[in-house]
């Protein structure tokens, strides 16, 4: 295309943001990190990395202080590596002899209404008791335990009672089939599962111990044990010699529970995320470094203090669970807010009652969830009172500047600061990000690098793009939290992050970095659409489509095109109370403003208006779906950790339906 060679590689970048919203007075006063504060690390960081990265790691109770920092570096550093810890001490009880003791550690609210607190104490001796009945039973350090549990406090309970005694937990999400199940039990090795009777999704029951013994019958002869948590109440057969019922189980064990001494380097979980194609990744994350950077990136960016209550709305079964409702905020000594169920179950406005209910001051959910509530309509929150709220964070995926505005102005009456989190289940926690007292937001940018942790933009042959332009996103520096393997799958490892470009770890995300050093994520490389050698990122044309005001929803990927090679195809559902009497003005509108936004280039070949988009359980759109049906193929691939099979099928009708967008 008679482009410059060391441009290869490059994402073009189109998007013009202007809107500042530096920190609040009134914030910065009171927040962990003010901008002395983070001068302060920030030279550290460069100046003296060791004493830096000693001083995070310094934060956690140790069993026998490290000595050693860092050794050796990508991809195989190691962390902390003569020090020793247990994870569910530093959790639990190290909070047990000052005023934390007797604070709410989890308040929970089921589905169906049901309460539960749980102070640090209660915790404690829950945790206690559970560790013991696994040792008990056999399950030593290192072993590998399948939790496959709702959003009930026994799946916190589980997580840590695994830590105490060295155990490594696998968690797998209550929404996967039987057969995810069984495969990542076959796969990770598992002695013993923890379930429960079923648990509470949208009003139904979703029969969480049925599937296990589907997944069990069907061959998986390492475990050896399940137990079983009482949740609905429905009726359940336990298999003699194996089955147990967690509730009679803790009763009969003591309350307390000597826990074990692990190495930093000692593995804390595997946590399988889904590749796009081949077995899913089981990401092995350590217990030092892992810990050390969730409970440093919570303080940081959460700004946490004891008299919050901290609401993070990702199950337990993703990353985001395990290192911002989990590891992070309980190290803190924080109030954790659980709640099972749907966010639109039994109304829309669920997720507004709750925060209202409980109080709740600093709330942490994705794109998907914010461009729901946007079509709901703002009438669902403004039933509660939302002055509780100090603070709003976004994960998952790149948040348009319009959900973000919606966030900041509909949910946090223009008074919280965002967080816009960058960071994926490999990293283990928080790498790029505001930190709320110091950092000036942009709608759309995720700011800057946290201090410690540096990153690139570089081309496909590992070259430094020039200042501006998007590229591949590197992690040029080794960090403590980045995952140590895939478990059992060393190559893969070393292939999938760290062989195509020499020396960094290789995110798969393509971004820009601007003129004031802000990073803006564009998408997974693997999305970027060509159209006649332009490379375009999805976030953004997607951005321009949901900056139209009755759309809600927008995914776009790229279609074979005879002219271009590639060419748009976007896919757009509208936002719930919008009336369209002429569709092709409405699509000519958003064509339009998709030209005026990012150029003719990136104008639509095709837009079909559609209900819902596919989307994995945690809320990404899976644009290779749609890649499929917009190129006219069978949908290929794993689609197991789809959402909603349904919107797949609709979508395919749609497709076969002539004329129909
Ligand atoms: C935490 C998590 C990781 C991928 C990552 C990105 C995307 C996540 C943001 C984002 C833009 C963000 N882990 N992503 N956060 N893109 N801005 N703030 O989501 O492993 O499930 O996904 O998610 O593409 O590579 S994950």
């Amino acid at each position: 295309m008679g482009k410059d060679a060391a441009q290869e590689g490059a994402i073009e970048s189109h998007l013009q943001e202007q809107r500042r919203f530096p920190p609040s007075a009134a914030f910065a006063q009171r927040a962990a990190v003010d901008p002395a504060q983070e001068t302060r690390l920030r030279r550290r960081a460069a100046e003296e990395p060791d004493a830096f990265w000693a001083e995070v790691a310094g934060q956690l109770q140790w069993d026998r202080p490290f000595r050693r920092v860092r050794e050796g570096t990508f991809p195989d550093a190691r962390w902390f590596a003569d020090g020793t810890l247990n994870a569910a001490v530093n959790c639990v009880d190290r909070h047990l002899q000052g005023p934390r003791r007797n604070k709410a550690a989890i308040l929970w609210e089921g589905e169906d209404g049901s309460r539960a607190t749980l102070t640090y104490l209660q915790l404690h001796e829950q945790v206690s008791r559970a560790a013991n009945v696994l040792r008990e039973r056999g399950v030593d350090a290192g072993d590998r335990v399948v939790l496959y549990l709702p959003l009930i406090p026994e799946a916190v309970v589980a997580m840590l009672a695994c830590a105490r005694i060295g155990a490594i937990h696998s968690v797998v999400f209550g929404g996967f089939s039987a057969t995810a199940l069984r495969e990542r039990i076959a796969d990770a090795g598992a002695v013993a599962v923890i379930t429960a009777d079923g648990g509470y999704r949208r009003g139904g029951v979703v029969p969480l111990k049925a599937n296990v013994d589907v997944a069990l019958s069907e061959g998986c002869p390492s475990v050896r044990d399940v137990l079983v948590v009482r949740r609905t109440g429905a009726p359940l057969s336990l298999v003699e010699g194996r089955d147990r019922w967690w509730h009679e189980a803790l009763a009969e064990v003591p309350r307390t529970c000597q826990p074990v001494s692990r190495n930093a380097e000692d593995p804390l979980f595997i946590l399988y995320t889904s590749g796009t194609t081949g077995r899913p990744k089981g990401i092995v994350h350590c217990t030092g470094g892992y810990l050390a950077w969730v409970a440093a990136t919570t303080a940081w960016v959460f700004d946490l203090r004891d008299d919050d209550t901290y609401w993070c709305t990702a199950d337990i079964g993703w990353i985001t669970g395990h290192s911002y409702v989990v590891y992070g905020p309980l190290a803190l000594g924080a109030t954790v807010l659980l709640y099972e169920g749907a966010p639109d179950f039994p109304d829309r406005d669920r997720v507004w009652g709750l925060v209202a209910r409980h109080q709740v001051t600093v709330l942490y959910t994705a794109p998907t969830a914010i461009r729901a509530f946007m079509k709901w309509g703002p009438a669902h929150p403004a039933r509660h009172d939302r002055s509780s709220l100090r603070l709003l964070g976004t994960v998952g995926e790149p948040i348009n500047p319009e959900a973000w505005s919606w966030y900041h102005s509909v949910i946090g009456n223009g008074r919280c600061p965002i967080v816009d989190t960058w960071w994926q289940t490999e990293t283990g926690g928080i790498l790029i990000s505001p930190l709320p007292g110091v950092t000036t937001t942009v709608p759309g940018s995720a700011t800057t690098p946290l201090p410690g942790i540096s990153t690139a933009i570089v081309d496909s042959a590992g070259r430094d793009v020039q200042q501006g332009e998007g590229g591949l996103l590197v992690i040029t520096q080794p960090w403590p939290s980045l995952a140590r393997g895939i478990w059992g799958d060393r190559e893969r490892f070393l292939q999938t992050y760290f062989s195509r470009i020499r020396g960094v770890y290789l995110t798969g995300d393509g971004a820009r970095i601007d003129a004031e050093g802000y990073h803006w994520v564009m998408g997974r490389v693997d999305d970027v659409i060509n159209v006649s050698g332009h490379r375009l990122g999805t976030a953004e044309i997607e951005s321009a489509l949901v900056a139209h005001p009755s759309v809600a929803e927008a995914a776009v990927v790229g279609t074979p095109h005879e002219l271009t090679g590639e060419a748009v195809a976007a896919f757009v559902t509208l936002k719930a109370d919008v009336e369209v009497p002429d569709r092709d003005a409405l699509l000519q509108e958003l064509s339009d403003q998709v030209v005026h936004q990012i150029g003719a280039l990136a104008r639509p070949c095709e837009i079909h208006l559609t209900e819902g988009l596919p989307k994995t359980r945690s809320g990404k759109i899976m644009r290779r779906l749609l890649r499929d049906l917009a190129a006219g193929r069978q949908v290929q691939g794993d689609t197991s950790t789809l959402e909603d099979r349904a919107v797949l099928e609709r979508l395919r009708e749609q497709e076969e339906r002539p004329g129909s967008d």
